[in-house]
């Protein structure tokens, strides 16, 4: 009796994750209005652990098939986070005190394990919020603005962001990123290294980042990455990089 109770309330408590995860199926779209609203929450810090999606796996279709997306979520991007997990139990990080974000600033202190699986697990958590199924299209406001002073126009921005996915060798991320003096500035890092690393070349607070592993477009697109790179631009989430852009200006 006391296993089936705890059966049920493992059940209880996986469904309801589960329910954050994938229940956001087309049917309930427009409360997805609501959950896209974004509090202050969309620029703090990343947590340790994964989170749940705001949006179910065929939800993105508009860009990115479900299954690729489950396969990601629940088999790349989770392997990111146990091996993170991992890493700071065996190199002693202290998690309280030390944000995820602070941690990538000194990663060269730290093991290769400790750098790919934080790297991993920090670009996925950026990934998933750089993305909505109810995209605005374009960003207005501050933001466009700036994209405007700093590379001429919203399209001029977009090839050059284009060109850094498609140009990054192998695998990586393409960023957008704003650095120390508050300049926009474009660029892609290798494997899953990011723009917080000490260790990067690219610097600065990213704003927007695209994973351009082949594991984040390969049931769709197969060699095409240029043409995932352009359906990506349907789902882009404005709002939650204007809150980030926000909290770093
Ligand atoms: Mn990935």
């Amino acid at each position: 009796m006391k296993n089936e109770n705890t059966s049920r309330r493992n059940f209880i408590a996986n469904t309801s994750k589960a329910g954050l995860a994938i229940g956001l199926t087309a049917t309930v779209l427009p409360s997805l209005a609501n959950r896209f609203s974004f509090s202050s929450s969309a620029a703090d810090g990343i947590p340790y652990s994964q989170r749940p999606l705001l949006y179910g796996y065929k939800d993105l279709e508009a860009a990115i098939d479900a299954m690729t997306m489950e396969i990601h979520y629940t088999k790349h991007a989770k392997a990111y986070a146990t091996n993170l997990a991992e890493a700071i139990v065996a190199e002693k990080v202290d998690t309280k005190s030390t944000s995820l974000e602070a941690l990538m600033a000194k990663v060269s202190k730290y093991s290769a394990k400790l750098r790919n699986n934080g790297g991993g697990h920090f670009n996925h958590e950026l990934f998933w919020q750089s993305m909505t199924p109810i995209s605005t299209g374009k960003p207005a406001g501050k933001l466009l603005s700036a994209i405007e002073k700093d590379f001429g126009s919203f399209e001029a921005f977009k090839t050059q962001f284009d060109n850094a996915g498609k140009n990054r060798f192998g695998s990586g991320f393409a960023w957008l990123v704003i650095n120390n003096d508050k300049k926009l500035v474009i660029g892609s890092t290798p494997n899953q290294d990011n723009p917080l690393m000490d260790v990067s070349e690219l610097k600065g607070t990213p704003l927007l980042g695209l994973d351009v592993w082949e594991h984040a477009y390969y049931l769709r697109y197969q060699n095409k990455r240029a043409d995932y790179i352009n359906a990506w631009w349907n789902v882009v989430n404005w709002e939650m990089i204007q809150q980030r852009f926000d909290a770093a200006v």
